[in-house]
């Protein structure tokens, strides 16, 4: 075991097997479970397949980037879905996710809420972080393409152990001790909530999604790939996922389907404009 594992109590294998609706399975170490949910979705393994691990090792963050997190220190899991939704909506499904994660902690009593599109913030830094990958099945098989729902969710971290200054964890925000197998049981039964909420009333997720925001209503610049950076004031989630940013400089609101956002100060009243 290594030092920083000491005294970190290993996830309970025995609970999570009776875990509701789902079939879980808890590997010692992988460099990411993404990747092994992903190869387990291109064998044809059905639906409800979730992998955790007590040591990612090189797990995968958004754009190429990594996920570091300290064994037995914090939650990595990947969720294998088939969801029988038009491919067009499967761009909320890492929304969703972000949903089911946010109802999870405020349950626990930590006040986060989600930025677009799916980091959780508390008091602006980042507690978890979701990548969702979708695996295409061989041409004309069944049953057809697989969304792997990524999570990564900062347990029990210390102070010193933060990967990047901007991030912090469940124990940090409480100053309580935390029990990972209590947090994951917690987030699977959410994200089986919101799943179907997805599936069945959008309506409703895309609700709770907008009361968990913390993105709209503020002026953001949003980095958009290929594209010079555009600033304006955020006002919604479309249907597909996206946010809607009014520009600064005026015209109609652009729809911001990928790349960054950053939160800003608001804009400065206009010269000779009301206060
Ligand atoms: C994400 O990417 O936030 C998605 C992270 C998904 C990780 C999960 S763990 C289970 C599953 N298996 C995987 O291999 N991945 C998924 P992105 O928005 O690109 O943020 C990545 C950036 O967050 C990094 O470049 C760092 O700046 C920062 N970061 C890295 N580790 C962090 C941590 N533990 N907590 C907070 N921030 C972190």
């Amino acid at each position: 075991m290594s030092d920083s594992s000491m005294g970190r109590p290993a996830l309970d294998q025995a609970r999570l097997a009776h875990t509701p609706g789902w079939r879980v399975e808890v590997v010692p170490e992988t460099p990411s479970t993404n990747a092994v949910v992903s190869a387990r979705a291109r064998e044809g393994t059905a639906e409800g397949l979730v992998v955790t691990t007590e040591h990612q090792t090189a797990g995968r963050g958004r754009l190429d980037r990594g996920w570091e997190m300290p064994p037995r220190a914090a939650i990595a899991v990947s969720v294998l879905l088939r969801p029988d939704v038009p491919a067009e909506r499967w761009p909320w499904l890492p929304l969703m996710a972000g949903v089911a994660v946010v109802e999870t902690v405020r349950e626990l009593g930590c006040d986060a809420g989600l930025k677009w599109p799916n980091d959780v913030l508390v008091h602006g830094r980042k507690l978890c972080g979701i990548l969702v990958e979708r695996v295409e099945g061989p041409a004309g098989s069944k049953p057809g393409a697989a969304a792997v729902v990524g999570i990564g969710l900062n347990t029990s971290l210390t102070a010193d152990e933060l990967p990047v200054p901007t991030a912090t964890s469940l124990a940090i925000e409480s100053g309580a001790p935390v029990d990972r197998t209590e947090v994951l049981v917690t987030l699977l039964a959410h994200l089986a909530t919101a799943y179907d909420a997805w599936r069945e009333r959008p309506d409703e997720l895309a609700a709770a999604y907008g009361r968990l925001s913390v993105t709209v209503g503020e002026r953001v610049r949003a980095e958009l790939p290929g594209r010079s950076a555009l600033v304006g004031q955020a006002t919604g989630i479309d249907p597909w996922g996206r946010l809607e940013v009014r520009p600064d400089q005026g015209g109609e609101s652009v729809a911001v389907g990928a790349g960054d956002v950053v939160h800003l100060r608001p804009a400065p009243p206009a010269e000779g404009g009301m206060t």
